[in-house]
C-alpha cells in the first residue's frame, strides 16, 4: 500500500510538473482557451488540418508578441482542437467537448454541415463560433447571437460562378452535379438558379456523395448531353476523381467548382486531369493578401506543407476573437457574445466586420483555373 501511494505521488508531481512547463502552463500566468473545430481525420484532413494551422499560427503569433493584455491581467492564449470527421454527429459532439473544456470561443468548423449543427450547442453555452470556411448562407441565418464566419456565402459564390460560366466562359450547355451535403447541393442551387436566369441550358442535373470515388454511370450519361461545363458542388476529394473520370471517358467539358475543390490538393489527387478546373475562393486571394506571400512563407517554414485554402481565414478568427476580448475587457463567453458586433479591424485577408447576422461584410470572391498544375488567378469580385 505504501508503495501504491509513493507511486501516486511520484505521478501527481510529474503530471503537475509537465502542465506547469507546456505553453499555458502555470509558468505562463491565465490562460484563455480559444477552440479549432475541423476534420483531422478523413478524405479532407488536409483541408481541416490547414484550418487548425492558421489558427494555431495566430495563437502562437500572439502569444509571442505578449499575450492579450485585459485590464491589469495578461493572459496566455491556448488552442484546443477537436475532430469533427466532417461529419454532423461528430460535429455536434466535438461541439460539445470544446463547450465542457471552457473555451471561450471556437474557429470552425471548415463545412457547413458540421458548422450548422454545432451552432445550435455554442449558442445555448453563449460560446462565440467563428467559421473560416462555412459558406451555406443558412449557417448565419438561425437567429443565434453567437454564429459568425469571415469568408463570403454561397450566395455571392454561386452567383458569381454562374456569371463567370456565362460572360467569361460562354457556357451555353451545363450539367450540374452535387455530392447532398449542405455546401455541396446548396451552392449548386444557387448556381442553378442563376445560370438559369443568364439563359444558360442546364442540360442535366445529378447528384452523389462526399465519401463516392467512382462516377463512371453519371459521367457517362452527362456525356451524352454533350455539355460544356461539369458544374460540381462539392469537395476536393470528391472532385479529383471525378475530374479523372472525365478525362478517361475523353469528355471535352471544363469543370468549375467552388472553394470546396479550389485548393492544392485538388491538383494533387487529379494529377495530370487537374487542368480541367475552373474555382472560386470565397474570399480575396492569397495573392492579393498584401501580407500573403510573407503568410505562405511562414505557414511552410512552421508546419513544413504548403497552405491549402482556409487558413489565412482562421488566422483572421482568431484575431477576431482577441479583438472582442479587448472590447469586451474580461475573458467571459457573454461579454465576448455582447463584443462581437462592434468588431472592426484590418486582418491578413481584409477588413474584419459582421453585420447583423454575422456575415462578414463586403465578402470577396476570387476565381482561379488550373494550368501547369498551379492555381492560377483569374478575377476577383466584390
Ligand atoms: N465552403 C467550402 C467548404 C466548407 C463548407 O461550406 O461546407
Amino acid at each position: 500500500m505504501a508503495y501504491r501511494i509513493a507511486a501516486l505521488w511520484t505521478a501527481l508531481i510529474a503530471a503537475f510538473a509537465l502542465a506547469a512547463c507546456k505553453p499555458g502552463g502555470a509558468d505562463q500566468g491565465p490562460v484563455i482557451r480559444i477552440g479549432s473545430a475541423a476534420p483531422l481525420t478523413g478524405e479532407i484532413a488536409h483541408l481541416g488540418k490547414d484550418n487548425e494551422n492558421g489558427a494555431r499560427m495566430a495563437v502562437d503569433d500572439i502569444n509571442a508578441a505578449g499575450g492579450v493584455k485585459l485590464g491589469d491581467k495578461t493572459y496566455h492564449l491556448e488552442l484546443v482542437g477537436e475532430d469533427d470527421k466532417a461529419d454532423p454527429r461528430e460535429g455536434t459532439l466535438a461541439a460539445q467537448k470544446l463547450v465542457d473544456e471552457n473555451v471561450i470561443a471556437v474557429v470552425g468548423h471548415l463545412n457547413s454541415g458540421t458548422s450548422i449543427p454545432a451552432s445550435r450547442i455554442y449558442s445555448e453555452h453563449n460560446v462565440v463560433q467563428i467559421s473560416p470556411s462555412a459558406t451555406n448562407p443558412k449557417y448565419t441565418l438561425q437567429g443565434f447571437r453567437t454564429t459568425y464566419r469571415v469568408v463570403a456565402n454561397d450566395n455571392q459564390q454561386g452567383a458569381v460562378l454562374a456569371d463567370f460560366a456565362a460572360d467569361q466562359m460562354k457556357a451555353k450547355k451545363v450539367a450540374i452535379i452535387d455530392d447532398r451535403t449542405q455546401y455541396g447541393q446548396g451552392l449548386a442551387d444557387v448556381f442553378e438558379d442563376v445560370a438559369k436566369q443568364k439563359g444558360v441550358d442546364i442540360v442535366d442535373r445529378e447528384f452523389t456523395t462526399n465519401k463516392s470515388t467512382d462516377f463512371n454511370a453519371i459521367l457517362t450519361k452527362i456525356r451524352s448531353t454533350k455539355p460544356d461545363l461539369v458544374m460540381f458542388g462539392g469537395m476536393d476529394s470528391v472532385a479529383a476523381p471525378m475530374a479523372r473520370q472525365m478525362k478517361e471517358l475523353g469528355m471535352k467539358a471544363s469543370m468549375l467548382a467552388g472553394d470546396g475543390v479550389c485548393d492544392p490538393g485538388f491538383i494533387t489527387i487529379a494529377g495530370d486531369a487537374s487542368g480541367v478546373l475552373t474555382c472560386s475562393v470565397a474570399g480575396r486571394a492569397l495573392e492579393k493578401m498584401p501580407k500573403g506571400e510573407e503568410f505562405e512563407k511562414r505557414y511552410k517554414d512552421k508546419f513544413g506543407t504548403e497552405c491549402q485554402r482556409y487558413s489565412p481565414y482562421s488566422y483572421d478568427a482568431v484575431y477576431a476573437i482577441v479583438e472582442a476580448l479587448k472590447i469586451a475587457g474580461k475573458p467571459d463567453r457573454q461579454a465576448l457574445v455582447d463584443a462581437m458586433q462592434k468588431v472592426s479591424f484590418e486582418g491578413l485577408t481584409g477588413h474584419i466586420q459582421f453585420d447583423e447576422h454575422g456575415d462578414l461584410k463586403n465578402g470577396e470572391i476570387s476565381v482561379y483555373n488550373v494550368r501547369d498544375s498551379h492555381l492560377n488567378l483569374l478575377a476577383s469580385f466584390h
